[in-house]
């Protein structure tokens, strides 16, 4: 028996899966059940529901009784946001000045080397898309914290900072680089394979330049640029001047290789803030399961509007989607 779910359930599902928050997810959880039609074709649908709501709540719970501070593991953040960006470099490079600059967390930025003792995650914003970017204590040769390089492994991106105020930027270029290997995490284009680090992992890696306000940095610039070649960009930006930071945020959203399709439901307009990100290649049943498993099941087409098609053109779920296609689901 089909369950024929009202539009107002299908848009609470959809954001109920986009929401981070586990309260205010438990809450949409509970609006989803008070709206699901209650018949035998929903009835297992309906236990499911009960089910995460009551999970939800023993977890919020358990949260609120282990303190309401929530306490941030050294070597593991949770994911959160389209991608999780590992800020990494020597001491006094600026990396904290781009946390404090692009996101709302607390950074410690200093004039002294070492000023950040912990891992501070923040939230920034691209467009339509949330970045997850963590602040990190420095790699140097005089101290590294060890749990630095757990964060840079489980990382989607490296976010690599050099500063071009440092008289020794490319020792210190060099520096990170060789000590990221010997932990086993290869910048992925700045760094060859080696036969004696085998089981390196291949980290993406983009390179940001800080302190473009500085005298001498167009010379400096040039000398690293001489030293990376054309093997990534480097993006340029001053955090005080608050310049080259969008710039910079967009090249960390390209290197997930992540492409952005919208949903919208039938009679209504897409919701263009809320995109499904989608890796290159997906189809329309990657798109539905990505919003929940029971969509892709049940899909028996969808209409589609985007550049290479006319508008509202009914395709199967193997059709490909392309990036920022909007995507209406038909069960
Ligand atoms: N002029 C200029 N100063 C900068 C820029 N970025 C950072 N700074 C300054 O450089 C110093 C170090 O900045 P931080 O952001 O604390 O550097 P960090 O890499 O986090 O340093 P550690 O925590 O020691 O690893 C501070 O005095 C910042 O104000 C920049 O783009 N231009
Ligand atoms: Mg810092």
């Amino acid at each position: 028996m089909p369950a024929n779910l009202p539009p107002q359930y299908t848009k609470l599902e959809q954001e109920c899966s986009l929401e981070k928050d586990p309260k205010k997810r438990l809450a949409l959880l509970e609006r989803m059940l008070a709206e699901i039609p209650k018949h035998k074709g929903t009835s297992h649908m309906v236990g499911e529901l009960k089910h995460k709501i009551s999970k939800m709540k023993s977890q919020l719970e358990a949260g609120l009784k282990h303190g309401a501070s929530r306490q941030t593991s050294l070597d593991h953040i949770p994911r959160e946001g389209a991608g999780q960006f590992a800020l990494v470099g020597p001491p006094n490079s600026g990396k904290s000045s781009i946390v404090g600059a692009v996101t709302r967390a607390t950074v410690e930025i200093a004039e002294w080397p070492f000023a950040t003792r912990k891992p501070v995650p923040g939230m920034a914003a691209w467009e339509n898309v949330h970045l997850q970017l963590i602040d990190l204590p420095p790699i140097a040769e005089e101290h590294c914290e060890p749990y630095v390089f757990n964060i840079i492994r489980t990382a989607d991106v490296a976010l690599l900072v050099i500063s071009l105020g440092d008289d020794d930027l490319l020792g210190e270029y060099d520096y990170v680089l060789n000590r990221l290997h010997q932990a086993k995490i290869r910048l992925h284009g700045l760094v060859d394979p080696d036969p004696q680090i085998p089981t390196a992992v291949e980290k993406t890696t983009v390179l940001a330049v800080t302190g473009i306000d500085l005298p001498d940095a167009a010379t400096r610039l040039m000398l690293l640029q001489d030293v990376v070649g054309d093997r990534i960009p480097i993006w340029p930006v001053s955090s005080p001047q608050q310049r080259g930071l969008k710039e910079l945020l967009g090249a960390c959203f390209a290197s997930l290789g992540l492409m952005r399709a919208y949903t919208k439901t039938p009679g209504h307009p897409a919701d263009m803030d809320d995109p499904v990100l989608l890796t290159h290649g997906a189809t329309v049943a990657d798109a539905a399961r990505s919003i929940h498993k029971e969509f892709a099941e049940k899909l028996q087409f969808a209409k589609i509007w985007g550049k290479h098609i006319f508008d509202g053109q009914r395709v199967m779920a193997d059709h490909v989607v392309e990036d920022g296609d909007i995507l209406e689901f038909h069960m």
